[in-house]
């Protein structure tokens, strides 16, 4: 029984952008299980042990079966010796006494509570249960005044972000986007992307990258769009607000913004968006990117985050696959890819293009989910 084949087209790799990551995968209590651990590592700070688990997690949901024993799971590139004990107790038990352990602890509980939160990560989310609070109602209570106006926001609109979103509600916000663009001008192009793009039916909030053909249409668009929002009476919040600088030297455009939330040099904003047929507040997160870094732009928002760890190290380091040789040298990002020794910006017009010259075979969306 263990030797039973394998699907040939599956790569037994540590290169999340060489695997295949369906929404659909073979070992998802597992999963689920690990996820939990995952989530408490990374709330409590050890970055670390989060990471090793992420790496673990996405190796098993690109595995073709369900594994079936130790030995096979050791196998896999991506699981560790730890892990892989975890899912021998796991095979034996049905149940990860680690994972249990996390599901009941209220400290867990109450801090991922808290780090659901806009604008509240687990640093403020510990901090907060370090010195007692238990509920939003002990925060604003003792904190009320002294939070951040983006925190405040947060919490306000907890109650609507944290309503899932179906397809069909992207959807209706990509309408109503489209919509307002033509007030503006004629000719924009709009790709929603993140969770909605890798095919997942439930999602947390609502990515767009839009562009337009002619640069210029683009240049002044995040201003434009969000003051049209905010006349229309869509947007009352906005989170984030950041205007790119995709001109400025490409040496420049290289370094990491010290801003927060701004991990790339496009220019987004992050808004609260009343739903037309629900009245509900969406977290909608515009992207705007100049034509010429379109494929980037999409290629960096469309995820899964993993994927794009894997991605960029990729780029860095290089590796083999399906025979292919990539040397990397290069600096992956939303605002382009860029060669690590002359910082020029290779050009590429689409995401297919982006696959061919890093030497990759091309990766459906839906496959993203790492
Ligand atoms: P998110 O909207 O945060 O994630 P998501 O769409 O994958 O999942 P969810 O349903 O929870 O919304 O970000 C969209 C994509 O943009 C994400 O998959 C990867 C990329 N991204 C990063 O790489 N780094 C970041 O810091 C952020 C905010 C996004
Ligand atoms: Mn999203
Ligand atoms: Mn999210
Ligand atoms: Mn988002």
């Amino acid at each position: 029984e263990r030797n039973i084949a394998l699907d040939p087209t599956y790569n037994n790799v540590a290169y999340e952008v060489v695997r295949k990551h369906p929404l659909d995968h073979h070992n998802k209590e597992l999963v689920e299980q690990l996820s939990l651990i995952e989530k408490q590592r990374e709330i409590d700070g050890e970055a670390r042990s989060a990471l090793s688990y992420r790496r673990a997690i996405s190796a098993l949901i690109s595995y073709p079966r369900k594994i079936r024993s130790w030995r096979e799971a050791k196998k896999i590139k991506g699981v560790g010796d730890k892990i892989a004990r975890m899912i021998r107790e796991y095979l034996k038990t049905g149940t990860i006494q680690a994972a249990e352990t996390v599901a009941n602890s209220s400290r867990f509980l109450i801090t991922s509570h808290f780090a659901s939160i806009y604008g509240v990560g687990p640093t403020t989310a510990r901090d907060w249960y370090g010195k007692g609070y238990r509920s939003l109602e002990d925060v604003l209570d003792a904190e009320g005044d002294t939070l951040s106006n983006v925190v405040k926001m947060g919490i306000e609109l907890f109650p609507d972000f944290q309503q899932k979103m179906t397809r069909k509600d992207v959807e209706e916000i990509v309408e109503v986007l489209k919509e307002v663009l033509r007030g503006i001008a004629e000719g924009f192009v709009i790709c929603p992307v993140g969770g909605y793009r890798r095919g997942k039916e439930i999602n947390g909030d609502c990515d767009v990258v839009i562009t337009h053909p002619e640069e210029a249409k683009t240049k002044n668009l995040l201003r434009q769009l969000v003051d049209a929002l905010k006349a229309q009476g869509y947007v009352k919040h906005v989170l984030w607000y950041g205007e790119g600088h995709e001109k400025d030297q490409v040496s420049e455009l290289r370094l990491q913004s010290g801003k927060k939330n701004s991990f790339d040099h496009l220019s987004k904003a992050f808004t609260g968006f009343r739903q037309p047929s629900t009245g509900i507040n969406r977290q909608v997160d515009l992207i705007i990117s100049p034509q010429s870094l379109y494929a980037c732009a999409v290629l960096g928002w469309t995820g899964s985050k993993q994927f794009e760890r894997g991605l960029r190290n990729w780029c860095k380091y290089g590796g083999v696959a399906a025979g292919h040789t990539f040397k990397g040298g290069y600096h992956f990002a939303s605002h382009g890819l860029f060669d690590r020794r002359t910082n020029k910006r290779v050009h590429v017009e689409t995401e297919e293009d982006i696959f061919k010259f890093l030497k990759l075979e091309w990766a459906d969306p839906t496959l993203r989910n790492a």
